[in-house]
């Protein structure tokens, strides 16, 4: 389906966000401004934008340790979350969660998790809730290609397949659990999808270098969720542009292998290349959206440098809820 020319742009400034906001968070950290353990998500933006386009928020979505880009695709304020990354009380959750523990239930983003597999139960239980409402929302649950080794994530797809739960499972395989290719740890042949398709659910396959294969194939796994036919795995083949945390020296690599995804694997330069070779874009278009990102980027750092930092009086306020 022919995307309109203002879906167009606002996919490539969502990715263009992402990737701004990323690279931006790469160059602050050397600062030591920011306290924490950070996983940065560049290169795969493609996913992340070419989902949570489709989602309202009343979808709910579970991330991961690497999860600010499934954070800002599904409508996470730009200046809460860099403000919530410098540990301000301006932050989305009042700078106590930090990189790896931001949420925004408001917006259906149920958490960035430090656990890996622990976002699909979560997603199953979310899942299941919407099944009650009964209104066709559906949860997604984002894990990479170590996390579909834990157990948890075996459980998980069980559950959601004899609950009939619209739970979408949903495997970015960067083709490594931080240090450790997934040639030698996934069990499957390198194949991720099949392992979900062992429990019971349908599943599909896509480019996560590609936002139209991303964003085609969600429309027809969200056609099948939502239909009511129960869960649904899908895996999608990406990158990491930086190491697995933030001081990674990355010696895992191969000779050139950076330089090489960078050139040949970028989802931004494959998304330019496609929509201005199809004319539904010009260069001028999207480079408008590189300035207007960039400015967005540099007033978010710029208001969470001067955003006030949390008290000692703040640090057990919001720990319990109060009934
Ligand atoms: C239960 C658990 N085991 C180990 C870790 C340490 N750890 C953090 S991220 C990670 C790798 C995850 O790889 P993958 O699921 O492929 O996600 P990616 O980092 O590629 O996004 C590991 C082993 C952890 N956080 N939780
Ligand atoms: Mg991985």
């Amino acid at each position: 389906m022919q995307l309109s020319r203002e879906a167009l742009l606002r996919a490539y400034r969502q990715m263009k966000i992402i990737r701004e906001f990323e690279e931006r968070l790469h160059v602050e950290i050397q600062t030591g401004e920011i306290a924490g353990f950070t996983h940065l998500y560049c290169g795969q933006e493609a996913v992340a934008v070419g989902v949570c386009e489709h989602l309202s928020v009343e979808d709910k979505i579970v991330s991961t340790h690497r999860g600010h880009g499934h954070c800002l695709a599904k409508g996470c304020d730009v200046n809460g979350m860099m403000a919530e990354i410098w540990g301000s009380r301006e932050g989305l959750c009042k700078g106590k969660g930090g990189s790896m523990h931001i949420a925004d239930v408001d917006q259906g983003m149920l958490g960035a998790n430090g656990i890996v597999g622990a976002g699909s139960p979560i997603g199953v239980g979310a899942a299941l809730a919407a099944k009650l409402d009964g209104k066709g929302s559906v949860a997604i649950t984002f894990s990479g290609d170590g996390a579909c080794n834990q157990g948890t994530t075996f459980e998980a797809m069980n559950l959601a397949v004899v609950t009939k739960a619209p739970c979408i499972f949903l495997f970015e395989n960067n083709h490594y659990s931080e240090h450790t290719g997934f040639e030698y740890a996934v069990g499957t042949q390198r194949d991720i999808a099949s392992r979900a398709e062992a429990f019971g659910m349908k599943v599909w396959r896509g480019d996560g270098t590609d936002f139209f294969s991303v964003h085609d194939t969600m429309r027809e796994v969200l056609d099948y969720v939502r239909a009511g036919n129960g869960p649904a795995a899908v895996e999608f083949d990406t990158e990491r542009f930086f190491g697995h945390f933030e001081g990674d020296p990355q010696r895992y690599r191969g000779p050139g292998e950076l330089d090489r995804i960078r050139e040949m694997r970028d989802c931004l330069k494959i998304f330019r290349a496609n929509v201005t070779g199809a004319k539904l874009l010009t260069d001028a278009d999207l480079d408008a959206v590189d300035k207007d990102a960039l400015e967005a980027i540099e007033n978010a750092v710029v208001a969470a440098r001067a955003a006030a930092r949390p008290t000692p009086a703040d640090v057990l306020a919001d720990v319990y809820i109060a009934y």
